[in-house]
């Protein structure tokens, strides 16, 4: 597969405004693009917007913007254009027939090609690493022109020769049998842990689930002490962590799992479909949000929209909004003035007590009725997290184990 891990490469991205997006919108888009771009190492030179009521079907943008593109990517020698939407084979084809104009190889990327290329860096288990190949063969396959066979092969570096029709036609029957093989590989390993799960306790399931980056990993970590890892990368966790939390004497399951992005294709997903599992399966959902993050409302709407896609919507939820420790607004920082000598830096305690209850009253009327607020990274409010947690648990516990408190009060 294409694999960038090794490489420093240079990239241009390219996005459409529609007439739905803002220009911020645009800009926020691009940001992320250009986020997931270096969680790749891949770095960017330069961004190109242009405004249609759609991406062109030809060449997504027109052709007075592919001109701009072409004489800065040829003029800086760039090994990448990536678009941040998905390219149909046409489009593919026709950019590449621009570039091949000039002899100039360059590689051309979509958003989801992108993101498959972190997945596949991050993968760790058996499960996810075939999952995430049979992803790219299958998003690959229509697509293979010269270049992108040229890209699948792992050859990587730029100024090798594309190959012909005839390898062409070899390439695809390749590729086909490739996925065959693959699906039968997982339709073996899902057989393995369906078992493996069927063999656990029952025991009540709890799942964080969130867009990417907003801290699931960190809050496993405060939650379950667990040894999972974090960073300020996109796509950090791919592969799911199971670790049992007892809280109050009542053990839990508690996992983490793959984060959601915007764009990403329905049959991308479904693809995930194991690691998703967990998710599917839980009891209980840990919804985490970035509040810090400019856009974390569509990034909720994006979250809700993919819970419904892989049929785990409707599930008891907490709604965590995280990193409140990064949470600015002025209401906050001019009471912070008037409590403040003026000259002394604001005390964090005073601080995160003041944002936490701003936030609550401005969320006092949202539809939903679980929301908690805290900081994962400073451990804020986990102690009210953890009870809200315990409600539900100890609900669906009782459910599972109806003579539970009987249980109890017998000293079980
Ligand atoms: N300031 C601040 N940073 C946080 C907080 N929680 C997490 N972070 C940081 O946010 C970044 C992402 O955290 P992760 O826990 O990896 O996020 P994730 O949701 O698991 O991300 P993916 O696995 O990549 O989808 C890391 O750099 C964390 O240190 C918080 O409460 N406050
Ligand atoms: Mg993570």
């Amino acid at each position: 597969m294409h694999n960038t891990e090794e490489l420093n490469e240079t990239a241009v991205l390219v996005a459409v405004q529609t007439q739905k997006q803002t220009a911020e919108q645009t800009k926020e888009y691009l940001d992320e693009l250009a986020f997931l771009a270096d969680t790749s190492k891949i770095n960017t030179l330069h961004t190109f917007t242009q405004k249609l009521e759609k991406p062109d079907n030809k060449t997504y943008v027109g052709k007075g913007k592919m001109q701009d593109i072409l004489a800065f990517v040829i003029d800086k020698d760039v090994d990448m254009v990536i678009f941040d939407d998905d390219l149909s084979p046409i489009q593919v084809r026709n950019i590449e027939g621009e570039f091949a104009k000039f002899q100039k190889e360059v590689k051309i990327l979509d958003r989801s090609l992108l993101i498959l290329n972190i997945f596949a860096m991050r993968a760790q288990t058996v499960q996810s690493r075939t999952q995430v190949e049979l992803a790219q063969q299958q998003y690959i396959l229509p697509r293979l022109t010269r270049m992108w066979s040229h890209l699948s092969k792992q050859r990587g570096g730029v100024g090798m020769r594309g190959p012909g029709e005839k390898e062409l036609e070899t390439d695809r029957r390749i590729a086909n049998d490739r996925i065959v093989f693959l699906k039968e590989k997982l339709k073996q390993i899902d057989k393995q842990s369906m078992t493996q799960r069927k063999n656990r306790d029952r025991m009540v399931r709890v799942s964080l689930v969130g867009y990417t980056n907003v801290g699931k990993s960190t809050l496993m970590q405060r939650l379950a002490k667990a040894d999972v890892f974090a960073e300020n990368k996109l796509f950090a966790t791919v592969d799911a962590t199971v670790r049992k939390v007892t809280f109050e004497n009542v053990p839990f399951l508690l996992s983490d799992t793959v984060g959601f992005i915007r764009k990403l294709p329905t049959k991308l997903i479904e693809s995930f479909k194991s690691t998703l599992d967990e998710v599917r399966e839980a009891d209980i959902l840990l919804h985490v949000v970035d509040i810090s993050h400019p856009n974390y409302q569509e990034q909720i709407d994006v979250v809700n929209a993919t819970l419904v896609d892989i049929g785990a919507a409707n599930k008891p939820t907490v709604l965590v909004f995280n990193k409140i420790d990064l949470f600015s607004t002025e209401e906050v920082e001019i009471n912070d003035w008037e409590i403040g000598s003026g000259n002394e830096p604001v005390n964090q305690q005073i601080r995160i007590e003041k944002v936490t209850e701003f936030l609550k009253n401005s969320f006092m009327n949202a539809p939903q009725p679980l929301t908690v607020f805290i900081s994962a990274e400073q451990r804020e409010n986990i102690e009210e997290l953890r009870s809200a947690i315990m409600n539900l648990v100890k609900e669906k516990h009782i459910q599972i184990f109806p003579n539970w408190l009987a249980e109890e009060v017998v000293g079980y």
